[in-house]
């Protein structure tokens, strides 16, 4: 929690250098010798105080130091059970834009303290959703604040004897909100979900107001990074925001916002691990509580944690009742283990364990259930491995983003993704370039989707103390947020970060310490791009994974320059860090419906083409035993920054934006099933092969 009036518009560089030419007009002005001589000796002192200042505040950007980050607390997926409900606040809101030249100006002129439509017209805006291709007009284009609200009822019944918390599943990229005019949480950095407690400020049996402020600026020291510029336009003078990274800078609720309740003591946090015996028959399921609430200071005497574990059909197989303890084992003979799509027949087994609080004379405080899946991962310099078998890794980098509600979740575009990742037989994707929704993440779990959990780091540069601290905390967020789901198989610390620039080496050994020191059961790689002889990131990683566009942004359109860079610039990966290696990005801009033989660029003939030649390099890497996955860049096309090399948009896209195959997809489909069934023997689907003749199967 923190106060509204922290906010600070963001300083635009060309304020800076308008100090210089204060001064140096001061000087002009004097009109004796003398004055012009001593004003001359104190403008040179000040330039060299301002200057001599930058320049240390700049040496000091230099030396990075292992600070703490703030630590997440609670944060459960918010469900219901016997002893907690949860309410949607999803629906249409209402909706102000700020003017850009004065971000503030809500904060100042208290818009939260009554309903917006007082203060300013109000639109209605979707939740979730982005809210930038919503209306008709410039709007998508708005950078700095805009503002919500919405009116909502809380039940007499809620104010007795419990808590009610108020949950976003993300705001991009900050967010204020405020309960009836008091000011509630503050969070900053998209993606990932924040929660206030509003017991005391919730109006019961009566009607309550939310109001949230979102500011989409991006900064050097916001994850990920951005600049504000103020640029002459036809009206004077206007406020633009650049970014390096490719994807369209969406912002909005992006998520659902809940309302729960929790008894007065109660499951704060659950944090799961799993083991398996050697032959995979025998688990163990670890979990670890923390308790919150008046009887938690005695927690470890009179609180008692009964664990229960029920498989698939709903038999219980195991439970326990920790001793004045909250933390516990679960042993389970005859386990099914969770495995990946298409390495087992029944893949994504999940059970369901059930954590019940009980007060010292056995009376039922609290129950929490979560879906568990056991197993193990480990790696070498050489390979994966999930449950003791090597992990071939077959899928993509993708994006949250569709028409029209753009980052905003969609479960109807969920469902279609996984169901179009199923029927290509893709075994993974990386959450290029943030942290994907928390539906998603469950999605991944029950389909036996493997996921690369990258945080929201892209092309990282200017390393400063204040980034690295916004970086840790994003991954912190992050872990705690997904550490619990059998799909995250691998965190992924940046993408494309500037690793050839003086004090990557530094910065990245402060980050990689920090996530291992989070979390020790998954590796941690990052998708690199400067040229391995530069890199100074992967002696800190586990895997190394590289994105690289041959015959796209290297050798463009030379198909023929493409099989043997991919297997020398992998070797040279491996042969530089004696690691595990993956290529991250691979693939081409294809216009669907566009074709053209010979092959040429933008063409859907070019995409099959770039994706064969790739596949040749693959299968010669994968022979050598330390090459381990292959992910196309990207699973559906989607929207970027205007700029003349994106026609609406990235098209490197398996799929449309509407989610429907390109040609590549169907000869991606046939290579995904083929290394399935070369690698872990599972069957093709009856429809892979287009009926030809009789002599050809
Ligand atoms: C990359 C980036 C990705 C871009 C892609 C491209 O290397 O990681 O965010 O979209 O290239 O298509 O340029």
């Amino acid at each position: 929690m923190s106060s509204s009036t922290e906010y600070l518009p963001v300083t635009p560089l060309s304020s800076r250098l308008s100090i210089y030419n204060c001064v140096f007009s001061f000087v002009r002005r004097c009109n004796s010798l003398i004055g012009r001589i001593i004003c001359s000796i104190f403008a040179l002192s000040f330039f060299s105080l301002v200057t001599g200042l930058y320049v240390l505040h700049f040496s000091l950007a230099l030396i990075l130091v292992n600070k703490e980050v703030p630590q997440t607390r609670g944060m459960l997926y918010p469900r219901e059970s016997e002893t907690r409900e949860v309410r949607s606040l999803d629906g249409i809101w209402n909706f102000v834009r700020s003017d850009q030249a004065n971000p503030t100006q809500g904060v100042r002129d208290e818009w939260y303290t009554k309903d917006l439509s007082q203060s300013r017209p109000t639109i209605p805006m979707p939740v979730p959703a982005s809210y930038n291709d919503i209306t008709t007009d410039n709007l998508r284009d708005h950078v700095g604040t805009v503002w919500y609200d919405r009116k909502f009822f809380v039940p007499r019944s809620w104010s007795k004897n419990q808590r009610i918390w108020l949950r976003f599943g993300s705001v991009h990229y900050e967010a204020f909100v405020w309960i009836n005019g008091q000011k509630v949480v503050k969070h900053e950095i998209g993606h990932l979900p924040f929660e206030a407690e509003v017991t005391d400020i919730l109006n019961y049996g009566a009607e309550n107001r939310i109001t949230v402020m979102c500011d989409n600026a991006l900064i050097q020291t916001t994850v990920p990074q951005g600049k504000i510029t103020e640029v002459p336009n036809d009206n004077g003078m206007t406020i633009i925001q650049s970014y390096t990274f490719d994807f369209f800078n969406y912002a909005g609720i992006h998520r659902s916002v809940h309302l729960y309740t929790t008894p007065r003591t109660f499951i704060e946090e659950v944090e799961v691990t799993t083991a398996l015996s050697e032959n995979n028959s025998v688990g163990e399921v670890f979990y670890s509580v923390s308790v919150n609430g008046s009887a938690a200071n005695e927690a470890i005497n009179v609180l008692n944690i009964q664990a229960n574990l029920y498989d698939k059909e709903g038999a219980k197989v195991a439970n326990t009742t920790s001793d004045g303890k909250l933390d516990g084992c679960l042993k389970l003979t005859g386990v099914k283990p969770w495995w990946p799509y298409l390495m087992h027949p029944e893949p994504g087994y999940l059970y369901e364990l059930e954590i019940k609080l009980l007060a010292a004379n056995e009376e039922l405080l609290d129950v929490y259930r979560l879906k568990v899946g056991l197993r193990t991962l480990s790696w070498n310099k050489s390979q994966f491995l999930i449950n003791g078998k090597p992990v071939y890794f077959r899928g993509f980098g993708r994006h949250e983003d569709s028409d029209i509600r753009g980052k905003g979740l969609d479960n109807a575009l969920m469902v279609r993704d996984f169901n179009l990742l199923k029927w290509i037989g893709a075994n993974a994707y990386r959450t290029s370039h943030y942290p994907y929704s928390e539906e998603s993440m469950q999605f991944a779990d029950q389909h036996g989707i493997m996921i690369i959990d990258e945080c929201p780091s892209v092309d990282t540069e200017n390393y400063s103390q204040e980034l690295l601290g916004k970086h840790k905390s994003s991954l912190e967020q992050l872990i705690h947020r997904d550490r619990n789901h059998p799909s995250v198989v691998m965190w992924s610390i940046a993408n494309e970060p500037r690793t050839a620039s003086m004090n990557a080496d530094s910065y990245f050994e402060l980050v990689a310490n920090f996530t291992r020191s989070l979390d020790k059961t998954r590796p941690i790689t990052a998708a690199i791009a400067v040229p391995y002889t530069q890199d100074k990131s992967g002696r800190h990683l586990d895997i190394i994974s590289f994105n690289r566009y041959n015959a796209w942004y290297s050798n463009t359109g030379r198909l023929d320059m493409v099989t043997q860079n991919v297997i020398d610039e992998a070797t040279a990966w491996n042969k530089q860090y004696n690691k595990p290696v993956i290529m991250s990005e691979y693939g081409a801009d294809t216009l669907e419906g566009l074709h053209m033989t010979p092959a040429y660029v933008w063409s859907e003939e070019f995409q099959e083409e770039v994706f064969a030649r790739h596949f040749k390099a693959f299968d010669q890497l994968r022979k050598k035993g330390w090459f381990i996955g292959e992910f196309v860049w990207n699973f559906a096309d989607f929207k970027t920054a205007q700029s003349y090399t994106r026609v609406g948009g990235n098209k490197k896209g398996v799929f449309t934006r509407s989610r429907q195959p390109k040609a590549a997809a169907h000869l991606l489909r046939k290579r995904y099933f083929a290394l399935g069934r070369d690698l872990d023997q599972c069957q093709f689907p009856e429809d892979l092969f287009t009926y030809i003749a009789d002599l050809i199967s």
